[in-house]
């Protein structure tokens, strides 16, 4: 019955006023108000009552047992949810703009709305009585099934990857693989090398298989607590070096274990940096190397869960994060909670590919905002401090170091530029303009004809060189081709002139092996003077800098010392369960560290590999090296690397 014809009676019931006053009533309550209660006998006014509660019952019947009546009702009367308007059609064909809508829907779209209202209710109801008609065993049981298909379905998408991934024909970057050297000498080299590495990665299965990285003496796994518990980092940074050196079976173990069992869904802190430049690099290379999807899925998917690192006032990311929280901080001994160059410096290569693999241009316009913040900022003769605090944009202390907390950040921005296929202007102005401050502040000669580079602290020069300083000779000779002001002989020299001194703080230990940091003050030169400087944990850069220097002028003396050292690390470093770094190298009682660290499978053999390698191995034309020597090939213009280079 419609709502409307019950008011009257109401009204007359209740008495004049009582649902709207006058109005409410009309004059038919009028006519009854003037004939008054004590017109009626007792049995009249009890068949009324009867007739009035019939009616009332009948009403409210109507409310509760007519389905498509009572949800109507609801509506007049309470405004329910049930008369929400239908859901907009879809589109029109050729993406057209849609005309307004008229207010009400019209009476088509009325009929529509309680059509659907009826069929829901109805489905409802029949859904309430089946159930309530089950057994509780069937009930269970079906809570059972509900769980299996919510658990297979999170299976499902867990196998599928990273969702959302675009489809991606693979084109394997010219130079994935080289011809054997031409001189039988270099190739005994080479395969010497080889059996290194086959030595280092046997040794860490038989050990330490799917830990982090292996202690060769008490042949066991290794736990550094910059990943967290994500296992498997001697597996993840070992992967493009094994598809390099064609071994091919270690290639297919490592790619299983890969598959099976490197899981980034754990409750781990792990360090943003670290974790970048070894899993995110190592799946990114392996991917490039490879072609085989599963490192492509893996890399995106652990990118996604780096990104809550940059959610800080400024977007310069924290240096550590829980990785399933997404909570983030600085390390605890940054000056002034400051986030570290080095660190937030070196996300730009793998962030950049990130983005061209996954279609996401987040990625590029996380490491594009970093730049702009440091392209704001002051910088104190031109130079960058290795502190930042993410929160306030400010520099924390005034602290450069073209080494430890500095090294990689100069490193990246010139391989940014080469990356892009020289089309990233920023990054290269950025390099070029940080190497002329460090020339002018850093850069020094010592009395006994040595080129070192300083260390400056607020304005005072430490003349420390560390070992990782040491990559910077490569850095300068590969930057040299583009140098402005032609100085491309200069570069060239420059990065020669790092190396012989390099070289020389090896020379002048015993065991040919150089130290962690060596000093030109107090009458030394390139010798490490505190007991605390003077081990050698398997670091690549020296070895990383005698590659490019061979490559870029194939001056023998690179091949040479690069010699030197593989003959040192077999004597000193070698051990039955594998390699370990030194703790003296001054030292000829051998001290072991008895660590493995996975950076010498991914850098310093590499890299002793290509050294002794022809050209055509990872040419530097069509692929740059991350930090960690993870092969990432150049986005040429025709490889639609155009929006990622230019955020
Ligand atoms: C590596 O993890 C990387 O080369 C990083 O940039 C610096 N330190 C180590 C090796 O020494």
């Amino acid at each position: 019955m419609p709502a409307a014809s019950l008011l009257p009676l109401f009204g007359s019931a209740a008495g004049p006023g009582a649902l709207g006053g006058p109005a409410g009533g009309g004059a038919g309550a009028g006519g009854r108000k003037a004939a008054g209660p004590g017109a009626f006998r007792l049995t009249e006014k009890f068949v009324l009552l009867l007739v009035f509660s019939a009616f009332i019952t009948l009403c409210f019947g109507a409310i509760f047992f007519l389905p498509d009546s009572s949800k109507l009702l609801s509506g007049v009367f309470f405004h329910s949810a049930a008369l929400q308007p239908p859901p907009p059609p879809p589109p029109p064909p050729g993406g057209q703009p849609r005309a307004p809508a008229q207010p009400g829907g019209g009476p088509a779209a009325a009929a529509g709305s309680l059509a659907r209202i009826r069929a829901d209710h109805e489905r409802a109801l029949r859904e309430a009585k089946e159930t309530l008609q089950k057994q509780p065993e069937e009930i269970r049981r079906d809570i059972r099934q509900d769980k299996e298909k919510l658990l297979q379905d999170a299976r499902g998408r867990k196998e599928a990857g990273a969702p959302g991934l675009p489809q991606r024909p693979f084109r394997q970057p010219a130079g994935a693989v080289g011809q054997e050297p031409a001189d039988p000498a270099v190739r005994q080299r080479r395969d010497k090398i080889k059996e290194m590495m086959k030595h280092a990665w046997d040794n860490y299965k038989r050990y330490a298989w799917g830990l982090n990285e292996l202690k060769p003496i008490s042949k066991q796994g290794h736990s550094s607590n910059l990943f967290g518990n994500i296992q498997g980092a001697t597996i993840v940074d070992a992967l493009d070096t094994l598809y390099v050196m064609e071994m091919k079976e270690e290639f297919k173990e490592a790619k299983e274990w890969v598959e099976k069992n490197l899981d980034f869904n754990v409750n781990a802190e792990i360090s943003v940096f670290e974790v970048n430049i070894r899993f995110v690099g190592g799946l990114l290379s392996a991917y490039y190397l490879s072609g085989e999807e599963i490192f492509r899925k893996k890399a995106v998917e652990l990118g996604e869960k780096l990104l809550p690192a940059f959610n800080t006032p400024t977007g310069i990311p924290w240096a550590l994060l829980n990785i399933k929280s997404g909570i983030g901080r600085n390390w605890p001994w940054a000056s002034g909670g400051s986030s570290i160059l080095a660190e937030f410096g070196t996300l730009h290569l793998e962030f950049i590919h990130l983005s061209h693999l996954s279609g996401n241009p987040l990625f590029a316009e996380k490491v594009m905002n970093i730049r702009k913040v440091l392209n704001r900022l002051d910088k104190p003769e031109g130079l960058y401090p290795n502190y930042l605090n993410p929160s306030s944009g400010q520099w924390g202390q005034h602290h450069v170091s073209i080494g430890g907390l500095g090294d990689s950040f100069y490193e990246y921005l010139l391989k940014a530029w080469l990356m892009s296929g020289k089309t990233d202007e920023e990054g290269r102005k950025m390099y070029y303009d940080a190497v002329q401050a460090i020339e002018t502040h850093l850069i020094r000669k010592s009395s006994g004809g040595l080129t070192y580079i300083a260390e400056w602290k607020g304005g005072l020069l430490e003349h420390k060189m560390g070992h990782l300083t040491c990559f910077a000779g490569g850095m300068f000779a590969l930057g040299a081709d583009g140098a402005p002001n032609d100085k491309t002989g200069h570069h060239i020299e420059l990065g020669a002139e790092i190396a012989r001194t390099c070289h020389e703080s090896y020379d002048r230990t015993s065991m040919k092996l150089g130290p962690e940091a060596f000093r030109f003050d107090g009458g030394v030169e390139a010798i490490a003077t505190r007991q605390n400087e003077k081990y050698y944990i398997l670091r690549p850069e020296v070895i990383e800098t005698y590659m490019y220097m061979w490559r870029l002028t194939h001056d023998p003396k690179y091949r040479q010392w690069g010699w030197e050292a593989v003959e040192a690390l077999e004597k000193y470093c070698r051990v039955d369960g594998g390699y370990s770094g030194i703790r003296d190298v001054y030292n000829n009682h051998q001290s072991h560290d008895d660590v493995q660290q996975s950076f010498f499978l991914s850098e310093t053999l590499k890299y002793l590999y290509l050294l002794f390698s022809e050209d055509d191995l990872l040419p530097f034309e069509h692929w740059v090296f991350n930090t960690e020597a993870h092969p990432l090939p150049v986005l040429h213009k025709d490889d639609g690397n155009k929006e990622e280079n230019q955020k």
